[in-house]
């Protein structure tokens, strides 16, 4: 059995992004039993305050931040932190490498439901400052805290998937992810479907037609509403996860982060063979301008996230 620090002695030469890795997986590890107890602690409801972008933050949200920033705080490599629970880049060691973005608690809104979130980073280089492309990332990552509490991470190659085990180890269980080129699933809240452009409309209208309509078979929806579910389950078995710019989310670019939700789930699922856009340009292209940025986000298998760049073209 491989364990995490085996796996990155096979993937990097650098001891300080390993060491990244290694401080936002013993985090996970944390965050996982913190979640367990979380209904008998009471712990599942609001913190009574919002974060930077107006959303009510859960008593969730500010712990798992705090222990995110309690074990970079500790790591010597790490000089800025960014988050979406936190206004303001964090700066820590001053002679750090590396910068982490993170989502500390990703789907907190569905704490109460008791269904799987998580907790997304992305590893840069500090010369870059925080406001790079996603393409620049040294590595990305994200905790899935479901039935079992999955660590998906990528540095330049494959992207591996880990197993919290019973003793607080991460097993590798999955050593090379492989999004499927062709699938059968789409992930969008269709209760949007008012807001939504033409190219969206287009594209799931076909998928809804199945087996008789021009893509030609049969589609499923799948929803969670916690993103770190739903790419976890387009990286085990394909489909194509959308939060398109819409009507709604336009003013603010769209709903999604780019540091530290879009960038590093772009990473880890073209790591397994898939792809990402914003429907008009690779997610890991755009340059960002501010930290909490949003922007529009398609990814998944190949042929479904091409079919909606093809519904873009049109225009
Ligand atoms: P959060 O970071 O505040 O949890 O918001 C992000 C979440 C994603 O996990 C998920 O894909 C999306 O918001 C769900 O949005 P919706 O409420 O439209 O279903
Ligand atoms: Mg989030």
């Amino acid at each position: 059995m491989t364990d995490l620090a085996q796996w990155l002695s096979t993937q990097t030469d650098d001891a300080d992004l390993s060491h990244a890795i290694l401080s936002m997986a013993a985090a996970g590890a944390e965050i996982a039993a913190v979640l367990r107890q979380a209904p008998i602690a009471g712990q599942t409801g609001l913190a009574g305050s919002d974060n930077v972008q107006g959303e009510a933050q859960k008593a969730l949200d500010v712990i798992s931040n705090d222990i995110v920033l309690n074990h970079l705080e500790a790591n010597a490599a790490i000089s800025i932190l960014v988050s979406e629970e936190l206004d303001e880049a964090v700066e820590l060691s001053s002679q750090g490498r590396l910068i982490v973005a993170t989502d500390p608690l990703d789907g907190s809104s569905n704490l109460d439901v008791n269904v799987t979130v998580g907790t997304i980073f992305s590893v840069l280089a500090s010369a870059g400052g925080p406001l790079q492309k996603g393409r620049a990332q040294l590595a990305a990552g994200y905790v899935a805290y479901g039935p079992a509490a999955s660590l998906v991470v990528r540095i330049e190659g494959p992207t591996s998937i880990f197993t919290l085990s019973d003793k607080g180890d991460w097993v590798q269980t999955v050593a090379e992810a492989k999004v499927p080129v062709a699938s059968g699933e789409f992930a969008i809240n269709t209760a949007r479907e008012r807001f939504w452009d033409a190219a969206t409309s287009g594209y799931v209208r076909e998928n809804i037609a199945g087996e008789t309509g021009p893509a030609g078979k049969r589609y499923n929806m799948r929803w969670v509403g916690s993103m770190v579910a739903d790419i976890h389950r387009i990286l085990m078995r394909g489909g194509i996860f959308l939060y398109p710019l819409d009507s709604e989310t336009v003013a603010k670019g769209g709903r999604l982060r780019l540091l530290y939700e879009a960038n590093p789930m772009a990473w880890l699922v073209e790591g397994a063979g898939g792809r990402s856009t914003t429907g008009t340009q690779d997610i890991l292209e755009v340059e960002p301008t501010d930290i909490h940025q949003r922007v529009p986000v398609v990814l998944g298998s190949a042929d479904e996230v091409k079919r909606v760049e093809d519904w873009y073209r049109k225009g």
